[in-house]
């Protein structure tokens, strides 16, 4: 059972999240493209399952958004969530194309920039993912530059990520995301994270040590009156990284093969993670799972501490 919110934008909460809402309780927004382009299944499902696990286990309210035959959901509940896992050809959204998804009734998977618009529609302020879209390399010949970045700068959520994968040019990602004004924080550490490993070699714009910190953070901004997102890099735990130098390898091919293939536009990003978990024989998978677990934790104690 789900309850539609507005009689002019078909939006449905789940009922967990309607009963969030009502009561002022914590909630943390989760994306899906993750689901349907991030990871095959059933690791994909696994891995919903146990985010959402996490973010109740720390006292909030886990709020899976898509779109589903053209209805924006805030909340998947369990057969929604099984379904969309599975789901073939899902349309990958972002903020060109949510609203045509919702208009001519297409079913369709968020990423970051459409997640943020969503939670942002939903007044939902945190947001646990794994990795960003950012500055491809070779951005100064193809112009491929994530529409998350742009997202971050313009809408008021806060979006916990492992960093960007180093698929990416890491530098010039936190260059264009100072330009746009976005704060960057790392958890607990001086270093700028790499996705599967802690340490991406650049140093971070800003550290913070403490989910509270950040909730103050915020309330600051809010006060000042600046407006926009802002990221939270949380490094992967220790146990589950892999080295840099090690990724480095894989990442090299894939790019070749990427390139080989004349790979371009929404497809890249979808490409490039599916031929790294073929190249790392699944292993990558492990990693990146915990690593989302990792910052649905920190996602969750900041909603709770945003609400203290
Ligand atoms: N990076 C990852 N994993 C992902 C994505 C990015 O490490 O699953 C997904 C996210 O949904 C992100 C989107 O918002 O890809 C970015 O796609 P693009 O580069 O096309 O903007
Ligand atoms: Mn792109």
């Amino acid at each position: 059972m789900t309850r539609p919110v507005s009689p002019l934008l078909p939006m449905q909460y789940s009922d967990e999240v309607a009963a969030a809402k009502a009561r002022g309780a914590p909630i943390v927004a989760l994306e899906s493209t993750i689901i349907t382009h991030g990871m095959p299944y059933p690791g994909n499902l696994e891995m919903a399952r146990s985010v959402e696990r996490i973010i109740r286990e720390q006292g909030a309210v886990p709020a899976t958004i898509a779109v589903i035959d053209g209805v924006l959901h805030i909340g998947l509940d369990e057969a929604r969530l099984e379904v969309l896992a599975q789901t073939q050809g899902a349309m990958k959204l972002s903020r060109a194309d949510l609203a045509f998804a919702i208009a001519e009734r297409r079913t369709g998977a968020t990423t970051v920039a459409a997640t943020m618009i969503g939670a942002a529609r939903a007044g939902i302020k945190v947001f646990a993912t794994g990795g960003i879209g950012g500055v491809h390399r070779k951005a100064e010949e193809t112009f491929d530059i994530s529409a998350d970045l742009d997202e971050l700068s313009r809408t008021g959520v806060i979006v916990v990520c492992a960093g960007a994968k180093a698929i990416l040019d890491i530098p010039k990602t936190l260059e264009v995301l100072e330009t746009r004004g976005v704060p960057v924080v790392t958890y607990d550490s001086p270093v700028f994270p790499a996705f599967w490993s802690r340490d991406s070699g650049l140093k971070s714009p800003l550290t913070l040590n403490s989910p509270a910190a950040i909730a103050n953070f915020q309330t600051v901004r809010d006060q000042l009156g600046v407006d926009g997102g802002m990221l939270i890099a949380n490094p992967v735990p220790e146990a589950d990284e892999i080295p840099r130098e090690e990724m480095e390898i894989y990442i090299a091919r894939a790019l070749d093969n990427a390139e080989r293939d004349e790979i371009a536009g929404k497809s890249v990003t979808p490409y490039l993670l599916d031929n790294l978990f073929h190249l790392t024989d699944g292993r990558s998978l492990k990693t990146n799972i915990a690593l989302v677990e990792n910052n649905a934790r920190l996602a969750a104690e900041i909603a709770v501490a945003l609400v203290d």
